[in-house]
């Protein structure tokens, strides 16, 4: 019954996408798949996803920054609300007035489950296959996401971020099937669009998979994701903790107010190019600690490519931590090098 219902929605689909309503296709497949879940139509998914990102139609933006409420204004470190308080204006007044805005118990139970689980399943895929090229066609849960045109990366990263503890969510497409419907059912994509004031997409080359062992040191600099993404973009990282994290797993560290332009990064002692050294992070917080944030599985934190950040790690801690970071851009100022998928 519910595979002959799934192909009523394919042959429904087929027919949207013949007449160019590709946002309509995507709800069909989305539907077909919830009750029959398919590795080719979740790659097919993925591909009408960029496609109809393509096809929006142009829109003038909203006034940015955006304005917003000042209920945070007197709240020590970064504040914090429960997920039946979340509205596109507290992730305004959050981002924009204190840098960042923790949700508590905002992603339900039983969908951090499967999405922990998805984790598994996407790395182990990906390290089945051979350094990105898939081996199993029928396997759901790794297929590389080719980038052709003009902004195509002259080598994928996807080594470079598997190293760093990641794996792109678009390149496990039963992850990313799962993580668009779990945004969908929360009423996430929704608030995102409301705090855009306009369409979102989400990321292939920013939206990642993450698990960060106890000892983790790469990934660990003090940074501003506007140094990879670069200056005039409109995003919002929706970063979900899968499991417990900041007492004894890797958490995040956050500078808890807001910062609004790029820092200089890799200079003094930094690391790396793209990262802040603790003198200079000393310099932007006037010698207050950073904010060291403890999650349970299922909270979130809400930051923009200002935000600066760095992933928690101190010595003793003895368990690994899961997470999604989940890059969204407004459609009018997305940085087509990143791939976008509609949402
Ligand atoms: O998960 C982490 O530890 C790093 C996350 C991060 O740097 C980001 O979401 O930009």
């Amino acid at each position: 019954m519910s595979s002959l219902r799934a192909r009523m929605h394919d042959r429904m689909a087929e027919r949207a996408r013949s007449n160019g309503e590709f946002e309509r296709a995507i709800q069909m497949l989305m539907q077909a798949n919830r009750r029959s879940p398919s590795p080719e139509r979740e790659r097919l998914l993925l591909r009408l996803r960029n496609e109809a990102f393509h096809r929006l139609p142009q829109c003038a933006s909203a006034a940015w920054p955006p304005s917003h409420s000042d209920r945070f204004a007197h709240v020590d470190g970064v504040p914090e609300i429960s997920a039946d308080q979340l509205s596109a204006d507290a992730v305004r007044a959050g981002v924009f007035g204190r840098g960042a805005l923790i949700v508590r118990g905002l992603v339900p139970h039983h969908d951090v489950e499967m999405l922990a689980a998805d984790v598994d399943q996407a790395f182990a895929a990906y390290d089945r296959s051979r350094h990105g090229k898939r081996v199993d066609p029928a396997d759901p849960w790794f297929a590389p996401f080719e980038i052709s045109g003009e902004h195509a990366p002259a080598e994928h990263p996807r080594r470079w971020i598997r190293a760093g503890g990641g794996v792109y969510a678009a390149e496990s497409p039963r992850a990313m099937f799962h993580l668009t419907d779990v945004l969908e059912r929360a009423g996430i994509t929704r608030l995102v669009e409301t705090y855009f004031a306009e369409r979102a997409a989400l990321s292939v080359l920013k939206t990642t998979l993450r698990i960060v062992e106890p000892d983790a040191s790469v990934g660990a600099g003090w940074h501003q994701d506007g140094a990879f993404l670069g200056a005039g973009v409109r995003s919002l990282n929706l970063w979900v903790a899968l499991t417990a994290c900041g007492r004894h797993a890797p958490g995040l560290q956050m500078v808890p107010h807001r910062i609004d332009q790029l820092v200089n990064a890799g200079t003094g002692g930094a690391a790396f190019s793209w990262s802040v050294d603790t003198e200079r992070l000393r310099e932007i917080t006037g010698g207050v600690e950073p904010a060291w944030l403890e999650f349970e599985a299922g909270d979130v934190v809400f930051f923009d490519e200002l935000n600066l950040h760095s992933t928690a790690t101190r010595p003793g801690m003895s368990q690994r931590r899961k997470a999604i970071e989940a890059w969204f851009f407004a459609a009018s100022h997305y940085p087509f090098d990143r791939v976008p998928l509609l949402v």
